[in-house]
């Protein structure tokens, strides 16, 4: 394995195709968008997109529910145009990562079709049937990720099936090895494409518990989550592909410290990198993400350190702010209202300037904000309009109370179409088709257009901007960090060391060192001043998302400030 692959210094942009760019006008973003808009990515410092499916799909999940994984979903486009969009992408220096969706398949797919009809054909054990319990009921008490019962009755087959997320998404059986080899093959298929890896959707619930037993206090873990299967199956699904050097990048919900490292010690040839949820835990309740609580920026600043040290050498980290499943991280953790530039370049600097490989996902970059959601109607989302249901009608929750609950978590927020320009739709779609989902009212402000006039020296932004000029846009500042993480060593490959910081303290520190190279980072993560005592040493600002940047030896952090020093001792 290189000790420094391509993708341990690059920087992946996520795309939510349905909301990223519609160049066909019908409202639905498209792979010709994509590659029409390549260039935004690449000025961004990305060097790698992963696309989510645009795989055939009756779209119950947004195309998490694939019914074909060998073509192109009619409303994103074609075979030739994913050629071309590969193609694009090379020649501009971007490499191109899909979303396999291996835990399951839809229930439009040939093979449950065929597995419905014909108990004993070729695909009667593809997915995982269980005889009805002794009162006719399911197997067991499992729920799915989505509010519901895991198992749905067929009368055809007489029998349960097991679906841990939508009754349309049937669980596919891993311990079938022709499914394996299938799975392997629809890799492989897409390797011959041209695509450089891919992210592997819920990729540690692959493997459940033999007999599968009952869950207990709803917990998940051991039962279908990290289960005793999941290495022996990815470094097999490795093993045969036709690229060992293929980007695996394993998405990971619950994922314990001890099974990450396993999933991604290069030694065992499974993933080359995780994507982890603690961080995107940190404001669920008792109740999860349906029953939110305020971030506690001392409980932030030990997941991200913890999972630092669980994924050091010679394991690698992927780090993400947010993603098409949560909400938009300016609203969530920051201030999206007035320090909404300082608060969405803070998390930016103290996330991305970690150890390990950034995601940024699209809208971001602007600081794009969660959708005003004031119906239950504006939540479209299967698994956010479930957990409203449910919340109603299991809990007893009023439906005024079940909405203030689900409106500021729902996946709509982070769904909404990305935001290019002041014109109509947000320049997303110029069709006479409404986008799909309406894009937030706040476009004409926020938008890729409005920030574009970065200052002329993308490196070091506090000797090019005179003193006291208003700050850069929320993406200049992204373009200039991603910049400065690239001509810098420590950042690229350099250790991570946390600086301590009292309990009660909303500021983030650490010192990321290579020899003879340390860069600090420090964020003051609240909307009021803060203090911090700088480590000793010469320092000298690299990036600040103020300007004038404090004195280098400021213990004291203005609202939502974020500075970048290097440090020579
Ligand atoms: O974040 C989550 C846990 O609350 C869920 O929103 C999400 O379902 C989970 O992270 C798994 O996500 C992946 O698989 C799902 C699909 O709906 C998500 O969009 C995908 O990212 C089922 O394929």
């Amino acid at each position: 394995m290189q000790q420094h692959p391509w993708w341990k210094n690059a920087v992946i942009y996520h795309i939510y195709p349905r909301s990223f760019r519609d160049a066909t006008g019908d409202g639905l973003g498209d792979l010709q968008g994509i590659t029409e808009r390549l260039d935004h990515i690449r000025a961004l410092g990305a060097d790698a997109i992963w696309m989510g499916p645009v795989f055939r799909s009756p779209q119950v999940d947004n195309g998490y529910d694939v019914s074909d994984y060998r073509d192109i979903d009619p409303i994103f486009g074609t075979l030739e145009e994913m050629d071309l969009l590969i193609e694009t992408a090379h020649q501009k220096g971007v490499r191109v990562l899909l979303d396999l969706v291996f835990n399951h398949s839809s229930d439009q797919h040939l093979w449950f079709r065929e597995s419905l009809r014909d108990p004993d054909g070729e695909y009667g054990d593809y997915y995982i049937w269980r005889d009805p319990a002794d009162d006719g009921g399911p197997p067991n008490n499992w729920r799915s990720f989505f509010s519901v019962p895991a198992w749905t009755y067929s009368p055809e087959r007489q029998q349960y099936y097991l679906h841990l997320f939508a009754p349309e998404q049937p669980d596919l059986n891993w311990e079938n090895p022709k499914v394996r080899e299938e799975l392997a093959e629809v890799a492989n298929f897409w390797l011959h494409r041209g695509v450089d890896g891919f992210r592997m959707d819920v990729i540690n619930v692959i493997s459940k518990k033999p007999g599968l037993p009952p869950m207990v206090d709803g917990l998940r873990s051991g039962l279908y989550i990290d289960g005793p299967k999941v290495p022996g199956y990815l470094q097999e699904f490795r093993s045969r592909l036709l690229r060992k050097d293929a980007l695996l990048v394993g998405e990971t919900p619950g994922v314990t410290p001890e099974a990450a490292r396993q999933y991604t010690l290069p030694e065992n040839g499974a993933l080359d990198m995780v994507l982890i949820f603690d961080h995107v835990m940190l404001d669920h309740g008792p109740g999860g993400r349906w029953d939110p609580r305020p971030l506690k920026i001392s409980k932030l600043r030990s997941v991200l350190t913890d999972w630092q040290a669980t994924l050091g050498e010679p394991s690698w980290p992927s780090i993400y702010l947010a993603n098409h499943d949560q909400p938009r991280v300016v609203s969530r953790y920051g201030d999206d209202g007035h320090y909404r530039y300082q608060s969405a370049t803070a998390l930016a600097a103290i996330f991305y300037l970690q150890r390990g490989t950034p995601i940024v996902y699209q809208g971001d970059e602007i600081a794009m904000a969660n959708y005003p959601i004031q119906q239950v109607d504006e939540i479209v989302d299967i698994e956010s309009r479930n957990a409203y249901t449910y919340l109603v009608k299991d809990d007893g929750v009023s439906p005024e109370e079940a909405l203030a609950r689900v409106r500021g978590n729902a996946r709509d927020n982070g769904r909404t179409p990305m935001q290019w320009s002041d014109r109509p739709n947000a320049g997303f779609t110029d069709g006479e088709n409404s986008p799909w989902y309406p894009p937030n009212p706040d476009y004409p402000r926020i938008n890729a257009a409005a920030q574009d006039l970065c200052p002329p020296s993308p490196e070091i932004v506090a000797s090019t901007v005179e003193a006291g000029a208003r700050p850069s846009s929320v993406l200049c500042f992204y373009r200039r960090l991603f910049a400065l993480r690239k001509s810098s060593d420590a950042l690229l490959r350099g250790s991570y060391a946390s600086l301590p910081l009292p309990e009660a303290s909303n500021v983030a520190a650490y010192i990321r060192q290579s020899e003879g190279d340390q860069v600090v980072v420090v964020a003051n993560l609240s909307g009021e001043e803060a203090s911090w005592e700088s480590p000793h040493g010469k320092l000298t600002t690299l990036l600040s998302n103020y300007l004038p940047p404090s004195s280098e030896g400021s213990h004291r952090l203005r609202p939502w400030e974020c500075r970048i020093l290097s440090r020579v001792l």
